[in-house]
């Protein structure tokens, strides 16, 4: 379709409507992703648990609700959860928040990272209407660039080309194109205090991956018209990520 743009010139110009544009150019299928690892960034940290939930687009678009008129997670979705021996300690504070540590992982006999988890990530993938944008919370700076160091160690390629979104840098530069008081305090957007701030209850099972998704995927549909348009203009390349660290010369392996 086109559209008639009144413009200054004396004849009308035939462009196509910026709908048209955003359209075409649409993610069909968002995962959303949480990583649970040994500790943080300067930890040179490895994973311990990992959940993706993949949405098609048109459940975005048309969000399920409940009698009461409250958000309902999409009934149709795809969804991963494993837990992964990460062959080096957890922090103190990572074992605590997460529930995860090295004894219950090895009690249970989890696998560590490798070439086969790659191959069912891969496949998992493979089965979403392409393209796919991955979006994780603090994405950018925690989870892509820590699973790219993880695929990396093992030579392992998730295949297909991929965008990724980071929720905390979108919901930020959301309020910041709207409001121009942009002094928030420290946690303002942290996924469980965004999630309090929409629901006005408690996120489940924070720090477990699979909680941590969903209470994500629930901020996400709570502003999905907004995040969709953001993630159109904002997203990066998957190929772009650098990884968090360079595991073949990474200190502190080995428990
Ligand atoms: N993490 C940590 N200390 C914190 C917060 C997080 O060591 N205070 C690490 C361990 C978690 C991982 O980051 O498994 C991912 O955090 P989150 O549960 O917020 O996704
Ligand atoms: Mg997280
Ligand atoms: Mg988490």
């Amino acid at each position: 379709p086109q559209r008639l743009q009144a413009g200054a010139s004396a004849s009308p110009v035939l462009v196509p409507a910026p709908s048209v544009i955003k359209m075409a150019q649409a993610f069909q299928t968002y995962i959303f992703l949480d990583l649970e690892a040994t500790g943080l960034n300067n930890d040179h940290p490895k994973v311990t648990e990992i959940c993706l939930i993949a949405v098609n687009l048109h459940s975005l678009q048309n969000p399920e609700k409940d009698e009461a008129g409250d958000l309902l997670p999409p009934r149709v979705l795809d969804k991963i959860c494993l837990c992964v021996d990460p062959l080096i300690p957890l922090t103190p504070n990572a074992a605590q928040i997460t529930g995860l540590s090295n004894e219950n992982l090895s009690n249970n006999r989890k696998q560590s990272f490798s070439s086969s988890l790659v191959g069912l990530l891969r496949g998992f993938l493979e089965r979403q209407v392409q393209p796919v944008c991955l979006v994780a919370h603090n994405g950018f700076f925690y989870d892509f660039p820590l699973l790219k160091a993880e695929l990396q160690h093992v030579q392992g390629d998730i295949g297909v080309s991929l965008a990724c979104l980071d929720s905390f840098q979108a919901l930020r530069g959301m309020d910041k194109a709207q409001t121009s008081s942009v002094i928030k305090s420290k946690g303002y957007y942290t996924l469980s205090e965004v999630y309090r701030r929409c629901f006005r209850k408690e996120p489940q099972q924070s720090h477990y991956a699979e909680g941590d998704v969903l209470t994500l995927l629930m901020i996400f549909l709570h502003k999905a018209p907004d995040f969709l348009h953001w993630a159109s203009n904002h997203c990066r390349s998957w190929e772009d990520i650098e990884p968090m660290y360079n595991p073949q010369t990474s200190g502190k392996r080995k428990i």
